[in-house]
């Protein structure tokens, strides 16, 4: 008689949007998760309480363990004990605007963590592949669209963050020989977005103004263009590109822009409401630099993975402020959810 052994994947980052949705992507394809959190005092794992199996039960197979990226010794010896096949670092500290806030937090964070879990790797010596989750905010200032092949140049610390820790992976792949890959992914999006990132902002202000719990949305800078993705299928990317025969670099988006004043002016239409009586500009939410217009030139990773993006920006607004309405107690439109069922037969996540 033979059995497979399951493959064992580390998360840093897994009660985020992303980790989240990875944790579910590689449990449905039989792997054991392990994932680090950090202790909060007040619950922190929402999104991924319906995964959840009390470690007791024999069936468990997502184990969570206590831990900081700025704390070398701890992520050491979880490296150690759980000796993963893959490490998907998504862990950081994320949002761009706040960078500017907490930049030598950011480089810690966002950065040098990444140092930190390449040399744990390393010292390891068990060939573990490693995932870094790199960011279209690296290319910054330059010009659209951008490609693998884009100089950067990055326009806040999280940006210049995330390209030490880019850098640090290319450094750590040539140098030791060690399966490390950046995927470079552009924004993407879900009704599990953090809710003062844009878009969830947007969609979650629209459902609060049709509860009547509010009348205005405060917003920053409405002409930035973004190219904006679905999250499930985003993290798809990051499990091909650590199955595929070499490491590298990979460029994930739509290859789609549309402008922050777009996005605002679809969702509210969605909702049957007029974005101009309810959206006022705040200069708080202006950033020192901004990153004007990304458009992802994806062809290589369509290419190299056969990945081909099902959700677009008209579809994105939709599912996410079905979601938003079901949040608020209110009875969504329903396109969003038919473009779900539509698109993604075998859907492998659950609980939006
Ligand atoms: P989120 O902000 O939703 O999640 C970030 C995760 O990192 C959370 O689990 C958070 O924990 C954890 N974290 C933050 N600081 C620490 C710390 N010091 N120690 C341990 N854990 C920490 O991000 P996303 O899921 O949206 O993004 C995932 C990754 O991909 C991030 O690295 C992000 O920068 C990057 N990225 C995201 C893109 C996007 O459009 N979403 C695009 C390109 C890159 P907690 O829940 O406790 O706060
Ligand atoms: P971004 O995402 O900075 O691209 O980083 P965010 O949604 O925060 O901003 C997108 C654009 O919208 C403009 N904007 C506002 N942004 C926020 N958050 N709040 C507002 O009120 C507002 N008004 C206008 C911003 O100026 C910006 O131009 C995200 C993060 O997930 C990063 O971790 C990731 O690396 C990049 O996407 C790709």
């Amino acid at each position: 008689m033979w059995w497979s052994i399951p493959k064992k994947a580390l998360i840093t980052g897994i009660t985020g949007q992303d980790g989240s949705y990875l944790a579910e992507l590689l449990l449905s394809k039989g792997y054991e998760v392990h994932g680090i959190i950090r202790r909060a005092s007040t619950f922190n794992t929402s999104r991924i309480d319906h995964i959840y199996v009390d470690p007791h039960d024999p069936a468990a197979r997502m184990f969570l363990h206590y831990g900081d990226i700025s704390d070398s010794e701890q992520i050491n010896g979880i490296i150690y004990n759980v000796k993963p096949d893959e490490i998907y670092h998504l862990g950081a500290q994320s949002h761009v605007r706040v960078s500017f806030d907490i930049p030598e937090y950011t480089g810690n964070a966002t950065g040098l963590s990444a140092t930190r879990l390449l040399e744990a790797i390393r010292r390891s010596g068990n060939g573990i592949k490693y995932y870094q989750a790199s960011s279209s905010e690296m290319f910054g200032a330059s010009p659209p669209p951008q490609s693998e092949a884009t100089p950067f140049r990055p326009r806040s610390p999280y940006a210049c963050a995330k390209l030490y820790a880019y850098w640090m992976v290319a450094n750590y792949r040539e140098g030791y020989n060690m399966f490390a890959s950046n995927g470079i992914l552009f924004n993407h999006e879900s009704p599990r977005r953090g809710e003062t990132f844009v878009t969830r902002k947007v969609t979650r202000g629209i459902s609060k103004i049709l509860a009547k719990k509010d009348q205005y949305l405060y917003m920053g800078n409405l002409d930035a263009k973004r190219d904006w993705g679905f999250a499930p299928e985003y993290v798809e990317c990051m499990w091909k590109i650590l199955q595929n025969d070499l490491p590298g670099d990979f460029v994930i988006g739509t290859g789609e822009s549309h402008s922050v004043r777009e996005f605002v002016e679809k969702a509210f239409s969605y909702a049957g409401l007029d974005w101009s009586e309810h959206v006022r500009i705040d200069p708080k939410y202006f950033r020192p630099t901004e990153v004007e217009d990304l458009i992802a030139d994806a062809s290589r990773s369509k290419r190299v993975l056969g990945w081909e993006p099902r959700v677009k920006f008209d579809d994105l607004v939709k599912i996410m402020m079905d979601a938003d309405m079901r949040a608020s107690g209110l009875e969504p439109a329903g396109e969003g959810d038919r473009i779900i069922e539509k698109k993604f037969e075998n859907k492998w996540w659950g609980c939006d």
